[in-house]
């Protein structure tokens, strides 16, 4: 599937320019790596710029530390944006999407195909499963830097291959990652056995705030700011704490509603089954994928959970 124009562009160009979304996660951060570490061997000239910071978990990565803050100007030939559905996700990163060709490479099911060139494959289970299809259209040999950086893509984004995106190319192409030089157990080590204490003290918050509904069919959670604030989280250590609530029996739907900056408040949808969480997501201003998604909505808290509760009510009703 992967288009020859886009082989064709990237080969032309030689400054070029690598987005994604503020909030990274690991398909984030993996692909936009895999990617520029691809283009450095090209002897092209990549630069990574995110709207955030680099989770420390992901800092093992090859040239982590080369992705830089959107503040300078810079001239590229191409801009290519990986993982991110919607433009107004890139934060202050945006404003580079005027400055050239942009390429759209995605996975989420309501991507708002905003590039000259969209590559949106729903199928794939992450990003770096496109952007893997794309390295092997280039003419260098994968490494093992760029093959940990595609299996992390992958590996965050199956919740470790757990979830209804896992296929069968999912597995051939952490296979071929693996014969690369791969080794699976090291970077489950960097990744899951590696928490901060912070984020545990935040689960321990979090899971005194469970709350059951609709049958226990729904399970969500809250994360004040003021317990947030206190602990002294990081954005980051709030990755993951949502599958608690999925991960109950019975559960179908788990909600996190997270107090955020100026009186926003960040929900995190995910399903176990059924639930298209990524329609509900949607009725909020927000999307994603079918069993995980995102919204941030403005508004008090309580009446916020008990709002999107009801929703999710009438959809498990229907
Ligand atoms: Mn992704």
């Amino acid at each position: 599937m992967i288009n020859k124009k886009v082989v064709k562009l990237i080969n032309d160009s030689r400054n070029i320019a690598i987005l994604s979304h503020i909030m990274p996660d690991g398909d984030n951060i993996g692909s936009c790596l895999a990617l520029y570490n691809s283009l450095i061997k090209m002897d092209k000239n990549p630069l990574v710029i995110l709207d955030d910071d680099v989770p420390e978990i992901y800092k093992f990565l090859k040239n982590s530390d080369k992705i830089v803050k959107p503040e300078k100007e810079y001239e590229f030939d191409l801009v290519i944006v990986l993982d991110c559905g919607d433009a107004e996700r890139l934060g202050k990163s945006v404003k580079y999407l005027k400055n050239g060709n942009v390429i759209n490479i995605d996975h989420h099911i309501n991507n708002t195909r905003f590039g000259h060139i969209n590559l949106i494959d729903e199928t794939a289970a992450a990003t770096a499963e496109i952007v893997y299809k794309l390295i092997k259209e280039f003419d260098i040999q994968l490494d093992i830097d760029i093959c940990q950086c595609i299996y992390t893509g992958i590996v965050t984004d199956t919740g470790q291959f757990q979830y209804s995106n896992t296929s069968f190319i999912t597995h051939e192409i952490t296979a071929d990652l693996i014969r690369n030089g791969v080794e699976p157990f090291k970077l489950y080590k960097v990744i899951y056995q590696n928490n901060s204490k912070e984020k545990i003290k935040l689960i321990s918050k979090a899971l005194s705030t469970l709350r059951f509904d609709y049958e226990d069919k729904i399970a969500s959670m809250i994360i004040t700011k003021e317990s947030f604030d206190t602990i002294g989280a990081k954005d980051e250590d709030v990755d993951g704490i949502i599958n608690f609530a999925r991960d109950i029996k019975g559960v179908e739907v788990a909600l996190l509603f997270r107090e955020i900056d100026n009186g926003k408040i960040k929900i995190g949808f995910r399903s176990k089954d059924y639930v298209n969480v990524n329609e509900v997501a949607e009725k909020f201003g927000g999307g994603g994928h079918k069993r995980a998604a995102g919204a941030i909505i403005d508004g008090d808290l309580d009446n916020i959970r008990n709002k999107i509760i009801e929703t999710v009510i009438d959809v498990l009703r229907r």
